[in-house]
């Protein structure tokens, strides 16, 4: 695969239009997930956010984990957003009206669901950057695990307990958006047992104000089932096993799961390493526990035909077959070796990255060989940075460097236009949805700080806007890159990263 290397210049552009939008995010003690669309914290948004920060500020990065951690609910949940102020951002807090739950924070208005457990991840990487810097940024970030180690314990037993009564090693979710992939076709099943009934609130929706096409956005049949679900939370005032009797979804997560085993034998590694939660029923011994059960629970879960791994529908029993990226759970969990190999060939093949139609060669959201496929619909198609970026972090973990290095110059050369963009048309590479969103902006940042670890270096934040690149500059801009591809190269590969031909790419 050949991707080639952004130029010095465009990595000092891309570096200081991500620490600008990042900075323009960020509202003193928290970033909101983007300006207008997502005006509020968003649960695993700001995980994502805290380590691109990171390679700026760590101090500013843990305080973008303490700021979510007053989020937390007394049951251990991490709940999904957390409202600072008002907007018109719907469903807002009334809406949610978690003042019916006695485990909501009283410091903060919150939503009553939550997200994938991301966090521990960021903490881990942003722990690993402070110590090579070693002096303050290492200390703060050594004493923060310290401060917090019982919260992230807290919020993965929660998943481990209530989100897995019995066991299964499979986190159950309650809503679409707990999953962060709302309307993936993983649930279309699950979803057309939602019934909306006449009793549920009436609704305006805010979201097709913030973007430029309507179908960029789930429908409005499917806000009518969120909502519903939301409507069928309060209604058992957010009690977990109340809603597991009575509410119409719930289905068993394997990306959930495998980022909760990966976080939780992450947070007993820093448990280790600082001497914290020791002893045969400590911290770090429930943490291993809990990555044990559900590492089991996602490789269970792996389709020997396909080779990916399946949510489970909890109320029918059924393993739900779609192809979506969740399906490279167990590549983020790890546990068995044969797997792994099988999930890095899958993924780096024909029907996901390698697929011929692709723009960029980054996983899509669903693979472009499947029929549930829609380029420019949300989470059935696009390529969403975050989620290139977990598969490139899970590579790198399972010792395939290379493969990892791989998926993340294409996914710097796919955020090469600066729009930072919540996601992307993946064949033609359009910028899709919200613009100027921090988890993009803060993928773009440590993408660029990963390139060449010894050479590492921190990105200043900028105080003025950098000038947008205007519609024409893009054009001439992909202009150039077609050209490129169709094999007009610059003597010396420098430049714009350009599309790889379908034959250098892994097979
Ligand atoms: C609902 C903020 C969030 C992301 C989700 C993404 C989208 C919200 C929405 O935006 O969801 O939570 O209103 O559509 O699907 O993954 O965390 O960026």
């Amino acid at each position: 695969m050949t991707v080639s290397q952004p130029s010095a210049v465009e990595v000092g552009l891309m570096a200081g239009r991500a620490g600008y939008v990042l900075r323009a995010n960020d509202r003193g003690r928290f970033t909101v997930a983007s300006p207008t669309l997502y005006p509020h914290m968003w649960s695993w948004d700001a995980g994502f956010v805290a380590l691109g920060i990171a390679t700026v500020s760590v101090p500013r990065a843990l305080d973008e984990l303490r700021t979510l951690l007053t989020g937390q609910w007394a049951t251990g949940m991490i709940p999904h957003i957390l409202f600072h102020s008002p907007s018109d951002y719907f469903p807002g807090p009334e809406r949610w009206r978690t003042q019916v739950a006695a485990a909501r924070p009283l410091e903060v208005l919150t939503s009553g669901i939550c997200q994938p457990p991301i966090h521990v991840i960021a903490l881990s990487r942003i722990l690993h950057d402070a110590r090579r810097r070693g002096g303050t940024d290492q200390q703060l970030a050594e004493d923060f695990v310290r401060e917090t180690f019982d919260q992230w314990l807290a919020w993965h037993q929660y998943l481990a307990t209530a989100r897995d009564p019995y066991s299964y090693g499979l986190v159950e979710i309650h809503h679409g958006w707990e999953s962060g992939m709302d309307d993936s076709p993983r649930w279309d099943v699950p979803y057309a047992n939602v019934h909306p009934q006449p009793d549920m609130p009436p609704f305006v929706r805010a979201d097709l104000a913030h973007v430029a096409d309507p179908s960029q956005r789930p429908s409005d049949a499917e806000y009518a089932r969120y909502l519903w679900l939301l409507e069928q939370k309060v209604r058992v005032r957010y009690d977990d096993a109340a809603y597991r009797s009575t509410g119409d979804f719930v289905v068993g997560d394997v990306l959930v799961s495998a980022l909760l085993a990966a976080a939780s034998d992450l947070l007993a590694d820093m448990g280790e390493e600082l001497g914290i939660g020791g002893g045969s029923s400590g911290g770090v011994e429930q943490s291993r526990a809990i990555a044990r059960r559900f590492r089991t629970g996602v490789l269970r879960s792996v389709d020997p035909d396909t080779g990916l791994a399946r949510d489970l529908d909890l109320r029918t029993g059924n393993w739900l077959e779609v192809e979506s990226a969740a399906g490279f759970a167990p590549l983020l969990c790890g546990g068995d070796e044969a797997v792994t190999r099988r999930q890095r060939d899958l993924l780096l093949g024909p029907r996901w990255c390698g697929h011929s139609r692709l723009r960029w060669p980054v996983v899509p959201s669903v693979s472009p060989a499947s029929a549930d496929f829609r380029e420019r619909t949300y989470w059935r198609g696009p390529q969403w940075p975050v989620l290139n970026w977990l598969m490139a972090w899970a590579l790198n973990r399972s010792g395939e460097q290379e493969a990892a290095n791989q998926l993340r110059l294409a996914g710097l050369s796919q955020l090469i236009d600066c729009d930072f963009a919540e996601y992307y048309e993946p064949v033609t590479g359009e910028t899709l949805g919200s613009r100027d969103q921090s988890w993009t902006a803060a993928i773009a940042l440590d993408f660029l700080a990963a390139r060449r670890p010894a050479q590492r270096r921190p990105v200043r934040w900028l105080t003025s806007e950098l000038p947008r690149i205007t519609p024409a500059q893009r054009a001439a801009h992909q202009a150039a890159q077609h050209q490129r591809a169709a094999g007009h190269r610059p003597a010396h590969g420098h430049g714009p990263a350009t599309r790889p031909q379908p034959q250098q790419r892994p097979g």
